[in-house]
């Protein structure tokens, strides 16, 4: 499945459930939801965390006016963090996202792990 074309902004790790009541006020930005956030990235002009130490290396992205920019190769990974939650079971993930695709695409995985079947060598019959 191709990586999202397009722009995201304002990602952000909680180690919880947020509820939905919740989520409104991440909607609304009427309230800073700090409780459980483990990770931010603003992605202004870098994929740094500003909450933890869990920066993001950019691999094609770039950054214009406060949010990251995607092609569809682009992409940017963040290192594994035991206290992100992701093993308990109970955590949340907010981001913004505007694309024009109407496709499905990637905008978040989570421990991909690529397994390729190795070609057994051509064999030539005589
Ligand atoms: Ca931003
Ligand atoms: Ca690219």
């Amino acid at each position: 499945m191709e990586k999202i074309n397009g722009s995201q902004d304002d990602v952000r790790i909680y180690s919880r459930a947020i509820p939905a009541s919740e989520v409104q006020y991440i909607y609304e930005s009427t309230i800073q939801l700090t409780d459980g956030q483990v990770a931010k990235y603003r992605l202004d002009y870098d994929a740094n965390d500003s909450v933890g130490s869990n920066n993001g290396t950019v691999t094609g992205a770039t950054f214009t006016a406060g949010y990251a920019s995607f092609d569809g190769n682009d992409e940017i990974s963040i290192p594994h963090d035991v206290n992100h939650g992701f093993s308990s079971g109970y955590f949340s993930v907010s981001k913004w996202i505007k694309t024009t695709s109407t496709g499905m695409a990637v905008v978040w995985i989570k421990g991909l792990w690529l397994k390729r079947k190795r070609n057994s060598p051509a064999t030539s019959q005589s």
